[in-house]
């Protein structure tokens, strides 16, 4: 068994300088990949279960309705790297569709759940070689090295969590992702359209309070892990549009003027004030285009919905 322990220490380290910096700026935020704990991560599931929020369903209709297109954009005997792994359904009905892969390379920050997924990949797909890679995707990190090389390697980036990443952030990953899979490498990337208010709002603010509760868990968090005093009563779940940014954003807003301890400091709110918590990307498949030529890609093909709420890029390399 792996030693985590150094791993959880150096995340606990720069939690803690997370939320230090993010609360002490004028105007408050704390970075989005903190909601994911071992509750965030569990109400996360849940939303992508919520009637209001279409991008899961939405995207898995398009992979398994595009399955064949997709396993021709990417090739025979393919390698198939896959950024924030084990999504589950959305990697099975790739690897199912895909022309005799050569191998599948998840790539996980949490190594537990890596494991886990890894195993029930392996007994769905015997044969399929897995080398699960525990790191960061937005961090710079290397490949294994004895991965196959005169395979075509895929980077495999669902979910639309690209939409979680500022612009330079997304380049960033974008230009890694080709670093890893070479000049003669693709990549398919799932992305959340733009589209009218009224769809996007009730997405990122259920009726059921799912999404509450996952913004509200990371004061939680704060107080488990960092001696935080955050009263979650006194904080309210905020969804607005980002004209600007053409994002969602979500927010925790102070309901009053209220003082708060986190890492060993105070904090002062005042009334309506708000914490930054997560910035929710929209494109068109233009607009993630131009993006992602800035990484050194090209649009390939695009798989969409009947709605085009949502979009599956095809990239190859410039
Ligand atoms: C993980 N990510 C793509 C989700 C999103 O839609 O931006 C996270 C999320 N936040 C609130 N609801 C879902």
């Amino acid at each position: 068994m792996l030693d985590r322990a150094p791993l959880q220490a150096a995340q606990r380290e720069a939690f803690r300088a997370d939320v230090l910096e993010g609360l002490s700026k004028p105007a408050k935020t704390l970075p989005s990949r903190w909601l994911y704990d071992d509750r965030g991560s569990e109400l996360f599931e849940e939303i992508t279960q919520l009637p209001e929020y279409y991008p899961t369903r939405t995207e898995t209709a398009i992979l398994r309705a595009g399955a064949e297109a997709i396993a021709a954009f990417c090739g025979p005997r393919a390698t198939l790297i896959e950024y924030g792994a084990g999504a589950g359904v959305k990697t099975e009905i790739v690897l199912a569709a895909l022309d005799n892969p050569a191998s599948y390379v998840p790539v996980d920050i949490a190594g537990d759940f890596l494991a886990l997924s890894a195993e029930r990949l392996e007994r769905r797909f015997p044969w399929l070689e897995i080398r699960a890679v525990v790191a960061d995707f937005t961090d710079d990190f290397d490949l294994p090295t004895d991965l196959p090389r005169l395979n075509r390697r895929i980077g495999f980036f669902p979910g639309s969590t690209i939409g979680n990443l500022s612009p330079a952030q997304a380049v960033a990953f974008l230009a890694q992702v080709g670093a890893h899979v070479g000049d003669t490498g693709r990549a398919v990337v799932g992305v959340d359209l733009v589209k009218p208010l009224e769809r996007l709002i009730p997405a990122y603010d259920d009726a059921a309070g799912v999404t509450a509760a996952f913004n509200l868990n990371l004061l939680v968090r704060i107080n488990r892990e960092l001696g935080g005093t955050f009263d979650t009563a006194r904080f309210a779940h905020e969804a607005r549009w980002s004209v600007e940014d053409q994002a969602i954003e979500m927010h925790l807003k102070s309901l009053g003027r209220q003082v708060v301890r986190a890492a060993g400091r105070e904090f002062e709110f005042a009334e309506g004030e708000t914490i930054h918590t997560e910035s929710s990307r929209k494109y068109s498949v233009d607009t993630f285009t131009a993006l992602a030529a800035q990484a050194g890609w090209r649009q390939g093909s695009v798989w969409s919905d009947p709605d085009g709420l949502f979009a599956v890029v095809g990239l190859e390399r410039a």
